[in-house]
């Protein structure tokens, strides 16, 4: 059985054992990796993401008695929540947070939300930075929309999920993550102009050009990382005040030394140098691909990667240990990806090098005495979908 058809077969058997009976659907929905724009997305900047072939798959019927129940393999038991809880957020915690966010987003919206019985079963890793969560939103939400007839076409769900995580979970993240996983399309990385929304997919054939994207989980613990991610949001947000714009995203590439200048303290200026300077490698990146030079695309990532080492202060040991390492085994580039604080690493490398890099990083871990760290080739997949 593939990997994609054994997720799905999980939630099916997980629904029929949990709540008997057979589910109405199953909607599917990828984990992410940015391949540049860091940080850039609440800064109202540009991002460059693709979705992986790695899903999350809800299997979901109507309950009759307006009331939600979610199980996950995370779980042994489901979660169940009514209006009142989905009301509050805050209510209801850790993964089933997200589900309930969901509910939450389609009622403040004003839509009909069904009550619906949930399993959900997932191949997108916990805690490693590649948008688990993301992925249950959009499943639950495309399982929700679906199944209450609700009027909400797809292009605005990026905004709904992102309102889950923001106004119920709590985490003060930007579009990106919901945006990759809902629009992802294979073959293409996903340009989003934060700002207004606007998207144009991007070719990025690797298999075609005889590359890969080897992914690396850095098994970091996360430090901070909830913490650390608010206080460089308050940064820019600060710093945009200071500059008299409405986002960082206004400042020029042109008109960055002028604005440094006019910043007093030496943290907010390398913060908002990461941004400027983050949004013009995401527009280069893209011009780059659209002439079909993707190998070229590599220093790119990489000074990104030093953008987030030395400027936002966001990478740890392990991240940089994996990034060095596949440098030096022969990447093209490669560079954190994510909110950072741990997470994974991404290098563009031919594919035929992949093994190669892959145990360069493995043995630069161990030489450091760092948890050995996970690593897989991946390409570019679709987004949010309903199974069946
Ligand atoms: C996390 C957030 F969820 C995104 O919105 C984005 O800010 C990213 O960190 C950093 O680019 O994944």
């Amino acid at each position: 059985m593939s990997a994609a058809a054994d997720v799905a077969a999980r939630a099916t058997a997980g629904f029929r054992q949990r709540y008997g009976g057979e589910p109405a659907g199953r909607w599917a929905a990828p984990g992410r990796v940015n391949l540049i724009g860091e940080h850039t997305d609440y800064n109202d900047g540009f991002v460059l993401p693709f979705a992986l072939p790695l899903r999350t798959v809800v299997a979901a019927a109507v309950a009759d008695d307006g009331r939600w129940s979610v199980w996950s393999e995370l779980d042994d038991e489901p979660v169940e929540f009514g209006p009142a809880e989905a009301d509050e957020p805050g209510r209801v915690d850790g993964w089933a947070a997200y589900v309930a966010g969901v509910v939450w987003a389609l009622r403040a919206a004003g839509h009909t939300v069904p009550g619906a019985r949930l399993a959900i079963a997932s191949d997108v890793p916990v805690g490693s930075g590649l948008s688990s969560s993301a992925a249950i939103e959009a499943a639950v939400l495309a399982a929700l929309v679906e199944l209450g007839g609700l009027d909400l076409p797809a292009d605005r769900w990026p905004r709904l999920a992102q309102r889950a995580e923001n106004d119920y979970v709590g985490a003060p993240t930007g579009i990106m993550d919901q945006s990759a996983v809902i629009r992802g399309r294979p073959g293409h990385a996903l340009f989003l102009d934060c700002r207004t929304e606007a998207v144009e997919q991007i070719p990025f054939d690797l298999g075609a050009a005889g590359l890969a994207v080897l992914v690396i989980d850095s098994r970091a613990p996360h430090r901070h990382a909830d913490g650390e991610y608010a206080a460089r949001r308050k940064s820019c947000e600060r710093a945009a005040k200071a500059l008299g714009v409405a986002a960082l995203r206004d400042v020029a590439t042109g008109d960055l030394e002028a604005a440094l200048a006019r910043l007093d303290d030496t943290e907010t200026r390398r913060r908002v140098r990461h941004v400027v300077t983050e949004d013009q490698r995401v527009l280069d990146t893209v011009e780059l691909l659209r002439a079909g030079r993707i190998r070229d695309i590599g220093p790119l990532l990489t000074a990104s990667h030093a953008s987030m080492r030395d400027d936002f202060e966001i990478t740890v040991p392990e991240i940089d240990t994996a990034v060095e390492a596949a440098l030096a085994a022969g990447a093209y580039g490669a560079r954190m990806t994510g909110g950072g604080f741990g997470g994974c690493v991404l290098a563009l490398v031919d594919a035929d090098a992949a093994d190669a890099v892959a145990a360069a990083v493995a043995a630069a871990y161990a030489d450091r005495g760092f948890t050995a760290p996970g690593t897989r080739t991946v390409l570019p997949a679709g987004g949010t979908t309903r199974l069946d």
